[in-house]
């Protein structure tokens, strides 16, 4: 079956290097914000993993930097609940989001997240 997308090129074996130590190095959790104020300056390249609760976005976090409790996956819905900040060295940083649908957690909490 043909993909309806043309798939990226494979990286050069450099551009796969640069890949590799990026997650290989020092991976911090920087903070967890629940308005847009208290976000970090957007002084870097930020990747950001969004998508319906419990689909896998934090687990993909710590595949992805190989750091298994780095970000908090559970099998509940609505685990992450905050907008967590991860640095990669000090070139990037990753944005956990709390999952859109169901959430198992107190209203006042789902209202926290709607509002940012
Ligand atoms: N089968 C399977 N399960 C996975 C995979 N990745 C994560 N899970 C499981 O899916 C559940 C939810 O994982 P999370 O990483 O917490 O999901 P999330 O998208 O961050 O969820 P919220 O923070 O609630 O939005 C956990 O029980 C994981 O073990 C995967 O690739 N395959
Ligand atoms: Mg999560």
């Amino acid at each position: 079956m043909s993909l309806p997308f043309p798939l990226a090129p494979d990286p050069t074996p450099e551009a796969a290097e640069r890949g590799r130590l990026l997650f290989a190095g020092p991976v911090t959790f920087v903070k967890g914000v629940v308005a847009m104020s208290r976000l970090p300056p957007a002084d870097r390249p930020e990747v950001c993993f969004a998508g319906r609760s419990n689909v896998g976005k934090s687990s993909l976090i710590n595949a992805l930097t190989g750091r298994k409790g780095l970000a908090r996956a559970s099998n509940t819905p609505g685990r992450t609940q905050e907008i967590n900040i991860f640095a990669l060295g000090e070139s990037h940083y990753l944005a956990d989001l709390p999952g859109y649908g169901f959430a198992q957690a107190p209203l006042a909490k789902v209202a926290a997240g709607r509002r940012c």
